[in-house]
């Protein structure tokens, strides 16, 4: 007898189901009427009347085990099967819900974004595929100039005047072949250039420029538009200083150094002793782009600057691989939770 007993709590311990009617199967099984555990206290009169007390205890033991099991498996199976809200178990604690949070770009992005509304500018996108008059010639950019080789651009193939833009001042160029004066618009997006893989450059990565053109636009405009956007994002007591710089499109050109945010200007490792960083490239629209996307540059006049997303975030962050921004591992993204714009 014993052993039928020890028998049956080991079917009990294996007792596995996949749904509520196999727990009902089994209740009816063991406990049913006509079930195992009614069997066993039939069976106790044939016990040796020595034995019978212990017998008794043992069978006692499996039906209370019994029906323990079958409760708690219930419990489990009638909330995953409930199938309307009056079934639920609505004073259970919720279970851990895991929140994604904002890529560091899209963080930085939206940022900026937010920074130069303030002043007016709206956002303007473009397509990432672009014609050599939009990404190049419109621009200023010579025929013969580096960035429009194969080694630097990423061409349609058997097409070669279509590329992947190399910088979003082609959306500049189509906002002003296609808007009238005054224009403030900023454009972040993807940009496209044919370079090796490493900590510090990548094939694809983001920019924002900023366009402003009206009557009267001068470089000091463009100073305090700069100005404001960095003492926004880096600080209040962030500094500026002006390098000068060429690029084809704008006439002066400079590029622009804040003082060390980390630092403040004593000399760290991210400044790499200096006290400034260099964040951004920026001018007066050259005449020739002006008049080339069919506004007058004897009317009007204007400044542009550019700077890669990348670049900034990873100051902002102190992120030393630029890689980490495109393998989405969720131990670098998920450092960035707290943080919402
Ligand atoms: C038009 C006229 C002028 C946009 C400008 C820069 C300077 C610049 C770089 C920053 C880092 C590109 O991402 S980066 O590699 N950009 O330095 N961009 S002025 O000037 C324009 C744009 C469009 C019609």
């Amino acid at each position: 007898m014993e052993e039928k007993i020890n028998a049956y709590l080991n079917e009990l311990n294996n007792f596995s189901p996949s749904n509520l009617e196999d727990i009902e199967k089994f209740r009816i099984r063991f406990l049913g009427k006509k079930g195992i555990i009614q069997d066993l206290f039939a069976q106790l009169i044939k016990v040796d009347p020595d034995k019978r007390k212990r017998t008794g205890a043992l069978i006692n033991d499996l039906k209370n085990k019994t029906i323990q099991k079958i409760e708690d498996f219930k419990l489990l199976f009638e909330v995953k099967e409930s199938k309307s809200d009056s079934e639920k178990d609505l004073t259970r604690s919720v279970d851990f819900f895991d929140f994604g949070s904002q890529h560091p770009l899209s963080i930085v992005k939206n940022r900026i974004i937010n920074i130069f509304s303030y002043l007016g500018f709206s956002v303007a996108e473009g397509p990432e595929i672009e014609d050599d008059w939009h990404n190049f010639t419109s621009l200023n950019f010579p025929i013969d100039h580096p960035a429009r080789d194969m080694q630097d651009t990423f061409f349609i193939e058997k097409n070669p005047d279509i590329a992947l833009r190399t910088h979003t001042s082609s959306v500049q160029v189509r906002l002003m072949e296609n808007e009238k004066p005054p224009i403030r618009a900023i454009m972040p997006g993807r940009v496209f250039r044919n370079e090796a893989i490493s900590a510090r450059a990548h094939c694809i990565f983001h920019q924002v420029e900023g366009l402003y053109v009206d009557k009267n636009v001068s470089f000091a405009d463009l100073k305090q538009t700069l100005l404001y956007f960095v003492q926004e994002f880096f600080g209040k007591d962030t500094k500026t200083r002006f390098r000068p710089s060429f690029f084809p499109f704008t006439e002066p050109s400079a590029e622009m150094d804040i003082s060390c945010f980390i630092c403040g200007g004593k000399g760290c490792n991210i400044c790499k002793n200096s006290g400034w960083v260099e964040i951004l490239g920026c001018g007066m629209v050259d005449p020739n782009v002006l008049d080339n996307c069919k506004i007058n540059s004897k009317e009007y006049s204007g400044f542009a600057f550019g700077m890669g997303i990348e670049r900034i975030t990873m100051l902002k962050y102190q992120i030393k691989d630029l890689r980490l921004f495109f393998e989405n591992d969720l131990r670098f993204l998920s450092q960035f939770k707290s943080i919402i714009y």
